[in-house]
């Protein structure tokens, strides 16, 4: 092909239900933990929720159309488990909804990648103990084989869950996610039942003809400085970030310095025999790359955007490293997607990967011609794009690549001051326009 990428290679876009869809209280749906977490007072930026979003629930088909109108070939969108399975029994219209969904995927030459969990649990469960409890990691297995049964005809590609690290550390250790809890060390526990999630669900779901997997945030940590102090805190957060999840999943046991640094070595002890259900074999894993990240003591040159609140990171801060930055404050380094997949690779030499999610936020401004011209975001696609081309010229095992995202949407504790779209909304009128961003794609791809 003329862009240098095999024609087999696949191009997609990702969005995540409770970002995009809306429509809360439609057919049956159930609270999740981020109606829950969005309606409290001092959680999201702008003050804002998810009830319509981008009201993808019921825009859908010509969201899809304009997918397909810009040449690409997969669509990466999450199933809200609070449709399915709401209060424990299944909701049909919850399911219903999905099929239409895959099925103008299909309709429009468009390969359904879906994902089961992307972070909006069922409030009932979460009152039930959350992801605290191994509970939720069965019931998640029930709501995997019910929505596979159902689909499995119209979807062919499965992801378990997204970023099982935010769900943890975000959501159970610094509280800036829902459920909002900030539980510590115990926030491990849900590292260890989101994982036992994805296990158990495999199990129940892989069959002939499917391709299943499980999208993590992998990202390359470097040490601020070459002192020994640095250094290790380089390791705990590469232990926190990479290996806690990376080495279960592909090597069938976790890193023992990470549970001894968190004081968890005996309460893992306890689980090790559901270690074989999680390192079963993945047919893919799912890599989203946004930025690296460097470290330091807190002696080191200290100046800190985020500094994570992750149990067993006291003794770490992160460091600006003089990157150019998104508005998200995340550093700009394609060369960390090489990075980061390059590692993986030497984890799992033979396991195919996808860029599950790539993508920046930045301000954008629609002209008075009414065009959205975002340079930065399309200099930023550009310059990952060329690495998964270099990778893939190389014979690395990259099939895809899925930009996110394919709308702005909302973005979480940011609510709407972030966008990531290579399609623009209006959010007072749900307009869409495609960014330049989103037209160097299609010229890239086409
Ligand atoms: S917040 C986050 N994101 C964004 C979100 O919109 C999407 O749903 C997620 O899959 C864009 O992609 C993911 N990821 C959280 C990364 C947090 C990294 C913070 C590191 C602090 C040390």
């Amino acid at each position: 092909m003329t862009n240098g990428f095999p024609s087999g290679f696949t191009w997609g876009a990702a969005t995540a239900s409770y970002q995009v869809e809306g429509a809360i209280n439609a057919d049956g749906r159930g609270p999740s933990i981020w109606d829950t977490f969005a309606n409290t007072p001092g959680t999201i930026a702008d003050g804002s929720t998810g009830d319509v979003a981008v009201d993808h629930y019921h825009r859908f088909a010509d969201d899809i159309r304009m997918l397909a109108d810009l040449g690409l070939t997969a669509y990466r969108f999450s199933i809200a488990w609070p449709r399915i399975m709401p209060t424990g029994t299944v909701n049909q219209p919850g399911l219903d909804f999905y099929r239409r969904l895959a099925e103008t995927c299909l309709a429009n030459g468009m390969t359904p990648y879906a994902t089961l969990y992307h972070w909006d649990l069922p409030q009932p469960l979460e009152d039930a103990g959350g992801w605290l409890v191994r509970d939720t990691a069965e019931r998640f297995r029930d709501y995997a084989a019910v929505t596979h049964d159902a689909l499995s005809d119209v979807v062919k590609h499965w992801m378990t869950l997204n970023e099982p690290w935010c769900s943890a550390f975000l959501g159970y250790g610094s509280g800036e996610h829902a459920p909002g809890r900030t539980e510590g060390t115990d926030a491990l526990k849900a590292v260890h039942h989101l994982l036992l999630g994805h296990g158990l669900a495999l199990d129940a779901i892989r069959s002939e003809g499917g391709s299943y997997g499980i999208a993590l945030n992998p990202a390359p940590i470097h040490a601020a400085t070459d002192s020994p102090a640095d250094r290790d805190a380089a390791r705990r957060i590469d232990g926190l970030r990479n290996r806690l999840f990376l080495e279960p999943l592909l090597s069938g046991q976790y890193p023992a310095d990470v549970l001894e640094d968190t004081g968890m070595s005996d309460w893992f002890a306890a689980q090790e025999a559901d270690l074989p259900l999680i390192g079963a074999p993945l047919d893919f894993l799912g890599v989203n790359y946004y930025c690296p990240t460097t470290v330091a003591a807190p002696d080191g040159p200290i100046s800190t955007p985020r500094a994570s609140d992750q149990p067993g990171s006291e003794n770490v801060v992160a460091v600006d490293p003089g990157l150019p930055k998104t508005q998200m404050g995340w550093s700009v380094q394609a060369s960390g997607l090489r990075d980061i997949l390059v590692s993986i690779n030497k984890l799992a030499p033979e396991l195919p990967l996808y860029v599950t999610e790539n993508g920046s936020a930045y301000p954008d401004v629609v002209t008075a011609d009414g065009q959205v011209e975002d340079d930065e975001r399309l200099d930023y696609l550009r310059q990952h794009v060329a690495v998964c081309k270099d990778l893939v010229t190389e014979g690395f095992p990259l099939k895809g690549y899925f930009a996110w995202s394919l709308l702005d949407n909302f973005e979480w504790a940011w609510g709407y001051s972030r966008r990531f779209g290579i399609v623009y909304v209006d959010y007072a009128t749900q307009q869409r326009i495609v960014k330049k961003s989103g037209r160097w794609l299609q010229d890239f791809v086409g």
